[in-house]
């Protein structure tokens, strides 16, 4: 949609550009501070007492020997309880503020579902489905526009997280949880699936795109289209529409309707495919429909052993979906 918005490649918590994330990076500094304190103190403490303390050339008699200091003993027990005190206090802080947001009435709602090893992403208010690349618009001065997520998980346990943008909330079956962000830049901000949930975890990745609202506007208005049917491509359709394809893929605008695997109505929209496990290329593509497990191995699609020709024509016919 904008091109020229950054993709910014490496995940950096230190680097957030939404007010969860910020929140938290302010808070691991007090922690993170806290606890270089503690080290240096302790480890400076020892450091002392190992050299100060030595037994030094020719003598050969033990140290006096100290049993019992109720001063020692009081302060190395409330020192810790009141840090302790401390890093609960503004942890706790920290986590009420967040979960304290209120949607504003104009928040944009969306909902997503982990699957083995994917993302599902829908707009039920704008009626947009997607997969993998989740879409929001950037929160101006003036306009704010939080959005709003609703987590739920199609199998096993995943994680949400991007850490530019908000910390991770973990994607339970059978439970709803509710995470927000609120980015303030554009571009594009990776993400993890970060909970352990099979074979092909560290092939779930996420990509957010923070586009500007016009921007997010005609993103909305594209995918809220219908597939275009284009009759060049008629052959690969026809090829599509009578493979096990269309009982696990939905292509709007035609009878392919299945949603155990992601919607392609839309595919060419994407900057990857297989949840990020490779760019979406036409070389990559046609791969991935050939052997998806040659990409990305255990994948939930199966090798739909087509003739090459019937692969091409697929491809052909993929790759008009805009
Ligand atoms: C048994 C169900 C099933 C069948 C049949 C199936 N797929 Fe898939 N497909 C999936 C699943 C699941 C994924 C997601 C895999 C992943 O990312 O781990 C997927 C992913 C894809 C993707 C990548 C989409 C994206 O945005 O990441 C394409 C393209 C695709 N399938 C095309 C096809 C075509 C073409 C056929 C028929 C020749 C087909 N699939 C048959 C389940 C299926
Ligand atoms: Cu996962």
């Amino acid at each position: 949609m904008n091109p020229g918005s950054p993709v910014h490649a490496i995940p950096d918590m230190f680097q957030p550009v939404s007010a969860p994330a910020e929140a938290i990076r302010q808070l691991w500094w007090l922690v993170g501070g806290i606890s270089i304190g503690i080290l240096l103190v302790v480890g400076g403490i020892l450091w002392w007492c190992a050299t100060h303390f030595r037994a030094r050339p020719g003598e050969d008699r033990e140290p006096p020997q100290v049993y019992g200091s109720n001063q020692i003993e009081f302060a190395w027990t409330i020192v810790p309880v009141l840090i302790v005190l401390v890093l609960f206090l503004a942890t706790a802080r920290t986590i009420y503020d967040v979960q304290a947001m209120v949607p504003p009435k104009d928040a944009l709602e969306v909902t997503v579902v982990g699957h083995q090893w994917w993302w599902e992403i829908r707009y039920p208010g704008l009626g947009v489905v997607t997969a993998n690349e989740l879409h929001v618009p950037a929160s101006v001065p003036g306009a704010r526009r939080p959005t709003f997520l609703t987590l739920e998980s199609a199998d096993v346990i995943h994680s949400f997280w991007v850490p530019q943008l908000a910390g991770k909330t973990d994607v339970v079956p059978a439970r709803r949880n509710r995470m927000w962000v609120e980015p303030t830049e554009t571009g594009t901000f990776l993400g993890q699936c970060a909970e352990f949930c099979g074979t092909q975890h560290a092939n779930m990745l996420l990509r957010v795109v923070v586009d500007s609202p016009a921007d997010f506007a005609a993103w909305v208005e594209a995918q809220k289209r219908p597939a275009v049917a284009d009759p060049r491509v008629a052959v690969g359709r026809a090829v599509f529409e009578s493979t096990a394809c269309v009982s696990c893929h939905t292509v709007a605008g035609t009878g392919a309707d299945g949603t155990f695997g992601p919607d392609l109505t839309h595919l060419m929209s994407r900057a990857t495919i297989a949840s990020g496990a490779a760019d979406n290329a036409p070389d990559r593509l046609r791969a991935w429909i050939v052997d998806p497990h040659a990409i990305k191995p255990g994948a939930l699609m199966p090798a739909m052993k087509l003739p090459d020709d019937q692969v091409d024509a697929v491809t052909a016919y993929l790759s008009t979906l805009r």
